[in-house]
């Protein structure tokens, strides 16, 4: 059977949010990309992940003309709780960082806009990709894939690898040429989905000597709650009313009384790892997202991680293309990798702060020791407006850094 062949200027691996978000931005400026996706439409958009969205993130969906439902059915958040053993503090983030918010509207919301509105364009994705191999990206970019038994072949100059943590672009960089940086918990995220009105109007964060809670939301009507399990747990183990139970019992006591319950629409458990792939590129593959980096989700990170991304590759591609800057593309990984490690101490730091570590020894002192600590460095950020700017300013996000 003959193989069918593509050119496109950008080759972007992965129609998740990352890819999308990038295909949406480099079409604006003129410059050609086709996505290549391993796994099939309805799988992707039915994936259901973050909730929070940094400013920055709203301001890159806006300029890719992406923004109409999230603007309409999206909620804007002033500020979240933080429930130290029961003890509430509210984070009053517009106050705390002159004006600034964050936007609660789910990643499949919008990845699914992003979907259809690239269909709309008549953008080329191909869906249910095997096999996808790159090549010679140090030179001239090869990407290759069986798609219903059709052998096809794209040509290009750059490939954006946005697939994920588990894809195939951070392992065709060579070993020898990566330094990979983790560090994985002893615990994980038991995630439930419910059509039930959040137990409140914003997020609550809980600390509490049976384990870490959160309390999120999706809408007035569909809330999302978590609750940290070991590591070695089975979502199998966990019925709908044992979730609930457990939920009431980390909840601040006058939340759990008003706390709604119903059927589970999604249950499932998150493992939780800091992870860092240094450099972010290799010739003219460039790493994106959870390709590169993961976050535990404590500091609602992840999705906008791969925003900040998205926006230093589209712009300094933006420049090689439309402004004859034609080294700007190899400035990519040393610019993303600053905000990256920002963000990976938020998160680890506030993982570090709300989790119960359930090892008697951790990092070589006894558990109680360790957690005594970790409450006493909380409870001084929480009681002190600089502590608590110090946490509102990370959790709106960093500003992304401007690209001269
Ligand atoms: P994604 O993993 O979303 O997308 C990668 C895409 O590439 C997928 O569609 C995949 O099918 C595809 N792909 C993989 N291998 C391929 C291959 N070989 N060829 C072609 N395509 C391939 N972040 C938060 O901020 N808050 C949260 O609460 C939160 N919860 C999470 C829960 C889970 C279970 C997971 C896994 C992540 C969570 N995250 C959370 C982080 C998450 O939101 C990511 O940051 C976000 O999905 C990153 O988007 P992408 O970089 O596009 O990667
Ligand atoms: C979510 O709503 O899924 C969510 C929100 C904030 C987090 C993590 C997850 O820090």
């Amino acid at each position: 059977m003959t193989t069918q062949t593509h050119h496109t200027q950008v080759a972007i691996i992965g129609a998740g949010p990352s890819g999308l978000l990038l295909g949406h931005l480099l079409d604006q400026a003129g410059i050609s990309n086709i996505i290549v996706e391993r796994a099939d439409r309805d799988y992707v958009l039915a994936r259901i992940r973050a909730g929070i969205l940094e400013q920055g993130f709203v301001d890159l969906v806006k300029q890719a003309g992406v923004h109409h439902r999230m603007e309409k059915e999206g909620k804007v958040h002033h500020g979240f709780d933080i429930a130290l053993y029961g003890q509430r503090t509210r984070i009053d983030l517009t106050r705390l960082t002159d004006g600034q918010s964050v936007m609660c509207y789910g990643q499949t919301e919008i990845t699914r806009d992003m979907t259809e509105a690239r269909e709309q364009k008549g953008l080329p994705t191909f869906y249910t990709c095997h096999d996808v191999a790159l090549s010679d990206v140090q030179a001239s970019p090869v990407v290759t894939f069986e798609q219903n038994g059709q052998q096809h072949r794209i040509t290009c100059d750059y490939v954006a690898g946005c697939d994920g943590f588990h894809g195939v672009s951070r392992r065709t960089i060579p070993e020898h040429k990566r330094t990979e940086h983790e560090r994985v918990y002893p615990f994980g995220w038991l995630g439930l989905l419910s059509d039930t009105p959040p137990v409140a109007d914003e997020l609550i964060y809980c600390k509490t000597h049976r384990g870490f809670a959160l309390a999120s939301m999706r809408s007035d009507t569909r809330s999302r709650y978590y609750l940290q399990v070991p590591v070695t747990d089975d979502v199998k183990n966990w019925s709908d009313d044992a979730f609930w139970d457990e939920l009431k019992k980390r909840l601040p006591e006058d939340l759990a009384q008003q706390l709604v319950t119903g059927p589970s629409i999604e249950k499932s458990i998150a493992p939780l790892r800091s992870f860092v792939c240094e450099p972010m590129q290799y010739g003219k593959l460039f790493l994106v997202g959870d390709a590169a980096h993961i976050v535990p989700p404590t500091g609602a990170k992840g999705l906008n991680l791969a925003a900040s991304d998205v926006s230093t590759l589209y712009q300094l591609l933006d420049r090689h293309y439309n402004r004859q800057d034609k080294d700007a593309p190899y400035r990519y990984s040393e610019i993303a990798l600053r905000r990256v490690w920002h963000a990976e101490r938020f998160s680890w730091w506030m993982s570090n702060m709300l989790h119960d570590f359930d090892q008697t020894q951790v990092n070589g002192m006894e558990k109680l020791t360790f957690d005594r600590f970790m409450q006493s460095e909380l409870d001084f950020y929480l009681s002190h407006e600089e502590g608590q700017k110090v946490i509102a300013r990370q959790y709106v996000g960093l500003p992304y850094e401007a690209i001269d």
